[in-house]
């Protein structure tokens, strides 16, 4: 075998059925190029100019109640509507659209203005873990909900507009493309080995080590073999299930332990509060079985190499197809805190 260390190579995602670049003998090219402020401000408890924090008000006239745990809204400027004008355009099928519907939610994790997933404790992130699975199960037996997605973007470096404790929620008709191309590769691969790719791929990685970054009972972080921003991490439940609502309370706590860990591996990595986008991915709500779906959460992290020097994907990554430096074996050793 080749040492993927060393040589310039692609690597196969099969989940997307995409390709990413790795070019690790470029790790050690210097860095001239943009450098972000780090930003080391308080953040108050409570902050009276929030509009998540508890009793505060919000646009168009709504205000919080004073909650304790989680508390989830309809976003006051959704970027999907339940009611919208139904059409479909099609011209010589370049010129094509069709309507759109949908709900947006926003979940408070916490009242706390100043916490994050890490600082929060087991008991508080289960309940976090808690709001999202009712929420995918209530949103998903709407007729007109045929997917769900839950995700939070962490850190003004994400577009994350406020640092009070939040994800949002966007249930939408049709199966977006992301989720879509999820689904037919493991439904695929389902039919073709008569198992699930991600219970197979978890095998390997847990035979192998390498790029496991964390696991408990029922959870495991991995760098994934095909990753494409340096630290990303896939986390995977150990027993095979296709949604939140199907995880056992056992799971559940697993997945609030394993979610605080890993940000607090990603915040100890640089000594900063580590942006990122996450989210999970889960069985369409559209009355089929999807037997291959197997439930899981991406962390998508956009910093490069240090707390000041974020990736962009540029150049030959929009034009040709993603790529890397730090290979996904150094990342994994980087957040366990060996190298
Ligand atoms: P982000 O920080 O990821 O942007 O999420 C905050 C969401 O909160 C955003 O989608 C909504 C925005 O539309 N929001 C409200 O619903 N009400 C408000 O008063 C302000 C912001
Ligand atoms: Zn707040």
């Amino acid at each position: 075998m080749v040492d993927l260390q060393q040589h310039p190579h692609r690597r196969y995602n099969p989940l997307t059925r995409q390709w990413v670049l790795v070019s690790p003998q470029r790790t050690q090219r210097p860095w001239q190029g943009q450098v972000e402020e780090a930003k080391d401000e308080k953040i108050l408890e409570y902050d009276p100019t929030c509009y998540l924090c508890p009793g505060n008000s919000r646009s168009a006239g709504h205000s919080n109640p004073h909650y304790e745990d989680t508390f989830v809204f309809d976003n006051d400027f959704p970027a999907l509507e339940p009611n919208t004008v139904s059409h479909e355009t099609n011209e010589k099928g370049l010129l094509v659209a069709e309507s759109e519907s949908g709900i947006c939610r926003v979940v408070c994790f916490s009242p706390r203005h100043d916490l994050t997933l890490a600082g929060m404790t087991q008991a508080q992130v289960r309940k976090v873990v808690d709001a999202w699975a009712s929420q995918y199960s209530q949103l998903g037996s709407l007729s007109f909900i045929n997917s769900v997605q839950i995700f939070e973007n962490r850190g003004a470096m994400m577009g994350a507009s406020n640092s009070h404790p939040h994800g949002q929620i966007w249930a939408s008709s049709h199966i977006p493309d992301e989720t879509a191309k999820e689904c037919s590769a493991t439904e695929n691969y389902f039919r073709a080995n008569g198992s699930c790719l991600l219970c197979d791929y978890l095998k390997l990685e847990l035979s192998k080590e390498v790029r496991v970054v964390c696991t408990n009972d029922d959870f495991v972080a991995v760098v994934p073999f095909w990753g494409i921003w340096p630290f990303e991490t896939l986390v995977i439940g150990k027993r095979h299930v296709t949604g939140l609502d199907q995880l056992s309370e056992g799971d559940r706590n697993g997945l609030a332990d394993i979610l605080r860990r890993l940000t607090t591996m990603y915040d100890e990595l640089f000594q900063s509060s580590f942006p990122y986008t996450m989210g999970f991915h889960q069985q369409p709500t559209d009355g089929t079985e999807y037997p291959g779906y197997h439930l899981h959460a991406h962390f998508y992290p956009p910093l490069l190499r240090s707390a000041t020097v974020r990736k962009f994907m540029v150049g030959y990554e929009l034009l040709a197809e993603p790529q890397r430096d730090v290979t996904p074996e150094q990342a994994a050793a980087r957040l366990r805190g060996e190298a």
